[in-house]
């Protein structure tokens, strides 16, 4: 398959680690101009489909990288197994795609093939979910989110809304669920959450379970923390999924979810199912994770196509909603 030589000259120059950063899922994206000639092949290695945030990346990544537009995307599904998006990643090597682009499931395990992917002169692009790798050059890019700031925002709202009712010293007794373990997403949400209890010697994680992103998951560990204690102050959910499989559970076991007199439930995402239950003040906060990723890659690697040097690691803006303030309007205004 056609492989550009600008493009492999810049993945050597691209070793500088240069920060960018890219507008957040409301800004408009003008859509990639249209290419002359061979599309520009793309093997792309996908997660999963374990939620709705999963699904609407995905949706992007294809809308963004279409025929129309001047690519050829073959599309893989990992069905959540690092061991299937290295094999893919490999068959896109064998195939002498243009680029390679994945969501790592998980931060750790890339290095070997990353460097099969160099050897083959094929640039690589992350998105989403981030990688620890001691040669940062082995990749082109990378595309996401800063999961750090993402939980900062939520613990800091959590402190601010103690402090305004007078009980920033009273105890508050938190059950921490958790994503993917060892993906960026849980890492970065998990360690704003562990911080934030240094500072706050009075908060207590009653319980922390593993929801791995699933409503199904989270719903099955809530109702074995609700047979324990119903004497919960916070759900820490790290994503929507899993916030509302946690609040299924905490209703059937006759609990009020809202920040007000009941459970204050926190979650991330922000996608369109999420913002409802927030509206509906079940989710008290939810912090945005932006997965309209299609178009910044599509951008990208237009860029690379000619030549350019590109930022190595882009973070998308990011908001937050919380159930004090979201309106229908802001809802229906939402890309995802
Ligand atoms: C975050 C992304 C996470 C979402 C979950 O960028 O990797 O994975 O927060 C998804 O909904 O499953």
């Amino acid at each position: 398959m056609k492989r550009t030589s600008a493009a492999i000259c810049l993945f050597t120059l691209c070793a500088t680690v240069l920060f960018g950063c890219v507008p957040g899922a409301g800004s408009a994206q003008e859509p990639p101009e249209k290419t002359v000639g061979s599309p520009i092949v793309v093997g792309f290695s996908q997660v999963g489909a374990e939620s709705e945030w999963r699904v609407a990346n995905s949706e992007s990544m294809k809308s963004a990288l279409s025929e129309e537009n001047g690519f050829e995307l073959i599309f893989d599904d990992a069905r959540n197994e690092q061991e299937n998006q290295i094999r893919a990643i490999r068959t896109f090597i064998q195939q002498d795609v243009d680029y390679i682009v994945f969501s790592p499931r998980v931060e750790t395990g890339w290095t070997s093939i990353l460097q099969e992917a160099r050897d083959a002169e094929i640039p690589v692009i992350v998105i989403d979910r981030d990688i620890q790798v001691e040669d940062r050059s082995l990749y082109t890019a990378y595309i996401g989110s800063d999961f750090r700031r993402e939980g900062e925002t939520a613990v800091r709202w959590l402190e601010s809304l103690m402090q305004r009712r007078g009980k920033a010293d009273r105890p508050l007794r938190i059950v921490h669920i958790q994503g993917t373990v060892g993906s960026s997403a849980q890492i970065g949400r998990t360690a704003a959450l562990e911080a934030a209890l240094e500072r706050n010697p009075n908060w207590e994680i009653i319980a922390q379970e593993l929801g791995d992103f699933t409503r199904a998951k989270a719903y099955e560990v809530m109702g074995a923390i609700l047979e324990e204690t119903k004497d919960i102050d916070v759900v820490y959910c790290e994503n929507d999924g899993e916030a509302l499989g946690a609040i299924d559970a905490m209703e059937e076991a006759g609990l009020t979810c809202n920040a007000g007199d009941g459970v204050i439930v926190i979650s991330f995402d922000a996608t369109k199912l999420g913002l409802t239950y927030c509206l509906a003040g079940k989710i008290a906060l939810n912090v945005e994770c932006n997965p309209l990723q299609g178009p910044y890659v599509a951008d990208l690697i237009r860029r690379l196509e000619r030549g350019e040097t590109v930022e190595q690691i882009m973070h998308v803006d990011e908001t937050a909603f919380d159930s004090f303030t979201i309106t229908k309007e802001m809802i229906e205004g939402r890309g995802y």
